[in-house]
């Protein structure tokens, strides 16, 4: 009898609750604003368009994020514990209808805006004078293969995969095209030069991540996939696989790096070297 009347219209816990929350809201958005744990800086033009994309919708989001959450603390703090009866209330039909749609209008503006980028890197050809690679994934390693100086790739032999004897790829021994493929653990890319990725894998699923071309793509086995970019700035960037895949993922990773056309024109010169001296 005595507790029930002391402790109603207190306005303490609902304070209380109200600074908690707009609290939380503000480190959330503080942190967001500040970018304390951001993006590397994105190498290619598409990875600029993914994250003109990324703002929009986190501005968008954040928002309405933002709106919710001081629109709550509100109803907390005006709606606290008076001592008044409850009243039950059955919602507004007409509110949710309106919310909805914007939220349906927003999501799929977003999702179409967004279209163009996704497409650029998955369904556009490669652009002329692209310089293919073939990336496979295996566990728990990737592999790069490069073209012959006639810019051929030659044929692949399942049965000869055998990674024991240096040939992780298969590349069949009687296929001179074959022999003149480099494969190298890491990725060498020149600079401001169309790209051409082919993924595939060798076991199970694995994918292809490198967080500054903003760029992750499954390899499927059996599956070819290609994906598309240029890069526009030189510098070494870390290849991480970003599918559990097996015991070993955490350390299936390699080094993409991108050079000069001239530095990658005597690299891959040297690789074929190397490859036509037998070594
Ligand atoms: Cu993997």
């Amino acid at each position: 009898m005595l507790s029930r009347k002391s402790s109603t219209g207190s306005a303490a816990p609902a304070v209380l609750f109200v600074i908690v929350l707009l609290l939380l809201v503000g480190s959330t958005l503080y942190f967001h604003i500040a970018k304390t744990w951001w993006f590397p800086p994105s190498i290619t033009p598409v990875g600029n368009q993914i994250d003109q994309q990324f703002f929009i919708t986190f501005v968008l989001t954040g928002i309405v994020f933002v709106l919710a959450q001081v629109a709550l603390a509100w109803m907390i703090f005006r709606y606290r514990d008076h001592g008044q009866k409850a009243k039950f209330v059955r919602g507004n039909h007409a509110l949710e209808v309106i919310w909805t749609t914007i939220t349906l209008v927003i999501f799929v503006g977003l999702g179409i805006m967004a279209a163009r980028a996704w497409g650029e890197v998955h369904f556009g050809g490669p652009a002329p004078g692209a310089l293919e690679v073939e990336v496979t994934g295996v566990q728990f390693q990737w592999n790069f293969r490069y073209p012959g100086p006639d810019g051929k790739f030659g044929r692949i032999v399942t049965k000869d995969i055998d990674a024991s004897v240096g040939n992780p790829l298969g590349l069949d021994p009687n296929d001179p095209e074959a022999k003149l493929n480099p494969v190298s653990p890491d990725l060498y890319l020149p600079v401001n030069r169309p790209i051409e990725l082919m993924l595939r894998s060798q076991d199970v699923i694995h994918s292809f991540f490198v967080r500054e071309l903003r760029i992750k793509q499954d390899a499927v086995p059996g599956l070819v996939i290609p994906i598309h970019f240029e890069i526009d700035k030189t510098g070494d960037y870390e290849i991480t696989c970003n599918q559990l895949c097996g015991l070993g993922h955490y350390h299936m990773h390699a080094m993409l790096h991108v050079m000069s056309q001239a530095d990658f024109d005597q690299w891959e010169k040297k690789q074929w070297a190397s490859l036509e001296s037998g070594q």
